[in-house]
């Protein structure tokens, strides 16, 4: 390990902890020194298949040694399972098929092939497959896979224009192509910048974009893994898997439908309440009820809006789980619900690792019931964390979830609204080698048995399905916020994610953009960075360039970690405080419209930070841009990731954008030099955009286009909870001098607005016909009650 990392992580730890690592590598060292089969050295090929059945989805072809099972889940989606090796337990998905599909077959001089309405694949006997439409178009080509021992190894060809994208949570460019990732969460610990890997939260899938379309490749097998994206072949992928069997699914279709159709496999990220959009205060740690109460007394005296506060570790009682610290939280219940008043959620941490001390309820009552992890020969397994000397729930088990699940209540009965998942990759310390779990370590796996080896990448994700089960219990008419650290696919059925312990550094920031939108591009819509970075000491820029991108991403929060000079809006004096007052502000006034988005994540999956390639594929162009994102369908933000520009680059897709600043108007493609003084960064508004925005109640921002169509959407309900809600579409259109707008409403949840305003963006309304009303109407703003339809004519 290298001795800056020691020293960063001496400073968290401290020397007791630090000696306690040696011990607790060596441990982990000597628990998997245990003789495995006998090492096989060569990769080998399978040996040819030999005999097809056909299924009524698809059909099964054996050899020798190994079988390939096709299942068409739906027209444009498979599913190949490679055996010999152990089928995964569904943990990732929600459903075993999507749709009925009509599969025919026929022998082939080579093999055979399978077709349903949109696939076309030729299966070679060899184990070699060619994925088409059935028009012929090649769009995936995989070389006959190799065992070695347990292992997988599977070869993709790549094309020269291919572009990859996805493989969950990187420190990477936003094309992965061309470097090697390993599928193994893991703390970098102390922080990291670029290109450090792997990080907590892995999702084993890419999306490939090249000539002949669009394909989402998801290999449901969470063994540690290798995913080498043409850096030892340039023109080939190899994934290598250290077990079970190769299951995966392939997906065709366009971005936007494959995220639909994997999110529908995976699930979809469920509605949040409404505050966990707003902004965030956190701080490793506010150590006190007195320091909590100041920070938000802080908040409000210098008009800062704020939604959620977040107690790190050090609320609780010797960092032992579901315990508060009495004598600096006397009376937390009392606290949250003093908070609460003043319109701020509390959220609080909570590790998975449970103290051993002989005297401590859950580490009791988990003993008793055989909850926590064990080694091969049957004693627990101990490892070191915070606390010291912890054991591990088995979150593989429905009976340890159930019961970690219901620890929950007390928390909830104080008026916790939120829990923040911390530490689940899962990580212990050590003064070497894998900071988490030896690979021998057993688990219960829904009782067929398992190892680590197999379990690691899946504790994170079961660690939230067992409090999110929880909490769907015990508040049934409250939606559950969850933020974690690690996850695997399916993650986003349960929790946000933040993008960990990154350092305090202008490149940090950049990398923090890629890294959100290759999140959404694995099914993850909800994450965000700690503002600033979480371990140094951002500069007053530096952290108000940071400010400025987080207000335009899911998770805005706030945080820094323990010994960091404190960083709240106020630390940075002005004209920094005014500066983030206007983009809190700001964020504020887009809730309807991110909360609208939310709700569209819901429906389809579709993230809500989007690359700019989103919708547009085919243009190359795009494919490679990752200081720049789209936030939902009308806005591109383009933040400032320099020290000291002032100006910026800045790509715009084909089509007519507005300066969201200037309200003028600008046509893509191309690049434009966007100003970007300290108290602006870049954000445009694509023309055609119906922008609905908290301000004097409801303003619906109209975006003129200058031909043509365009609409926005606006979602409603209580905010909370599962009761009623509704959707409004809001539909423009251009002919000549005339603009319409029409209003489609639908649901029960009644219209909140006796009026609202309507603000025109380059369009200057000479008349106005509302309802076949005339209206009298000057200038670009004016406030509306209920319509169908309004008719604007252009002064000329
Ligand atoms: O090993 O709880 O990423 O957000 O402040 C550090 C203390 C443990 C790591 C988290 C960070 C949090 C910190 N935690």
């Amino acid at each position: 390990m290298d001795p800056r990392k020691w020293l960063l992580a001496l400073r968290f730890v401290g020397w007791r902890t630090a000696g306690r690592a040696v011990r607790a590598a060596w441990e982990r060292d000597q628990a998997e020194r245990i003789p495995g089969p006998p090492q096989v050295l060569s990769w080998q090929p399978i040996d040819p298949l030999e005999h097809m059945v056909p299924l009524p989805d698809g059909a099964r072809f054996t050899g020798p040694n190994a079988e390939l099972e096709i299942r068409f889940l739906a027209p444009e989606v498979l599913r190949l399972s490679w055996t010999p090796g152990l089928l995964p337990l569904p943990y990732a998905i929600v459903r075993e098929t999507l749709e009925e599909t009509k599969v025919s077959w026929a022998p082939q001089p080579a093999g055979w092939m399978l077709e349903s309405p949109a696939i076309r694949i030729e299966v070679n006997a060899d184990g070699r497959l060619r994925f088409q439409t059935p028009a012929g178009r090649l769009w995936r080509e995989e070389d006959p896979p190799e065992r070695r021992g347990e292992a997988w190894r599977h070869r993709v060809r790549l094309r020269p224009e291919e572009r990859l994208y996805g493989l969950g949570e990187r420190a990477a460019p936003l094309n992965r192509r061309g470097r090697t990732y390993r599928m193994w969460n893991r703390d970098p610990g102390g922080s990291y910048g670029p290109n450090v890997d792997p990080l907590y939260l892995g999702v084993p899938l890419w999306i490939s974009v090249h000539a002949e379309g669009v394909y989402l490749v998801f290999y449901e097998n969470p063994y540690d893994a290798a995913f080498d994206l043409g850096a030892s072949e340039p023109d080939a992928v190899q994934v290598t898997f250290a077990g079970g069997a190769l299951r995966y699914y392939v997906f065709y279709g366009s971005l936007e439908g494959l995220l639909a159709r994997y999110t529908e496999l995976t699930g979809r990220p469920p509605l949040p309440p409404r505050w966990a959009l707003g902004f965030h205060q956190s701080r490793w740690s506010y150590g006190s009820a007195e320091e909590v109460r100041e920070v938000v007394r802080s908040f409000r005296e210098h008009h800062l809006p704020l939604h959620a506060l977040h107690l790190d570790i050090d609320y609780m009682d010797g960092y032992r789980v579901f315990t508060v610290d009495r004598q600096r939280f006397p009376d937390l219940a009392g606290l949250i619900h003093e908070l609460e008043g003043q319109g701020v959620r509390t959220v609080v941490i909570l590790d998975p690792g449970v103290k051993i001390d002989p005297g401590y309820s859950v580490y009791q009552e988990g003993m008793a019931r055989r909850a926590f992890c064990r080694l091969p020969d049957g004693r627990v397994y101990r490892g070191l964390v915070w606390p010291g000397w912890c054991v591990f729930p088995d979150f593989t088990d429905p009976s340890v979830r159930e019961w970690w699940g219901a620890h929950y209540q007390a928390l909830l009965e104080m008026g916790v609204a939120g829990f923040w998942h911390d530490m689940n990759e899962p990580t212990t310390f050590a003064a070497w080698g894998e900071p988490t779990f030896p690979r021998t370590v057993r688990h219960e796996m829904e009782g067929r048995g398992g190892d680590h080896l197999e379990a690691h990448n899946l504790y994170g994700l079961l660690m939230n399905r067992a409090a999110w089960e929880a909490l769907r219990r015990m508040q049934p008419d409250r939606r559950p916020f969850l933020l974690t650290r690690s996850g695997w696919a399916g993650i986003q059925r349960y929790a946000w994610n933040w993008t960990g312990d990154t350092e305090s550094t202008w490149a940090a920031l950049r990398q923090t953009i890629a890294t959100v939108i290759g999140l959404g591009l694995s099914g993850i819509p909800y994450t965000g960075p700690d503002i600033g970075g979480f371990s140094g000491a951002p500069s007053a820029e530096l952290f108000i360039r940071w400010f400025q991108a987080a207000a335009f991403m899911p998770f805005f929060r706030n945080h820094a970690a323990k010994g960091t000079p404190r960083r709240e809006p106020w630390v940075f004096g002005e004209p920094a405080l005014s500066i983030l007052r206007e983009f809190l502000e700001l964020r504020v006034r887009l809730l309807p419209y991110l909360y609208t988005l939310a709700w569209e994540a819901a429906q389809t999956g579709a993230p809500l930070v989007r690359p700019l390639f989103w919708g547009n594929e085919d243009d190359a162009s795009l494919g490679e841009i990752e200081d720049a994102f789209l936030l939902g369908p009308a806005l591109l933000v383009a933040p400032v990731v320099e020290e000291g520009a002032r100006a910026r680059k800045v790509f715009l897709p084909s089509g007519e954008w507005y300066d969201f600043w200037e309200d003028r108007r600008l046509a893509g493609p191309g690049f434009i030099e966007a100003e970007a003084p300290l108290e602006r960064i870049p954000v445009f508004v694509r023309a055609g955009s119906v922008l609905p925005m908290a301000e004097d109640g409801l303003t619906l921002h109209l975006y003129a286009p200058s031909a043509g169509e365009g609409e926005g959407t606006l979602y409603s309900d209580a905010g909370d909870g599962f009761g009623p809600y509704r959707v409004d579409r809001f539909r423009m259109e251009r002919e000549e001098d005339w603009l319409w707008l029409r209003w489609i409403p639908e649901g029960d949840f009644p219209w909140p607005w006796e009026t609202f305003t309507l603000r025109l963006h380059g369009f200057a309304v000479a008349r106005a016909v509302i309802d076949g009303q005339e209206s009298s109407i000057q200038g670009d703003r004016f406030r509306v009650r209920p319509f169908q339809e309004i008719r604007l004519e252009e002064k000329t």
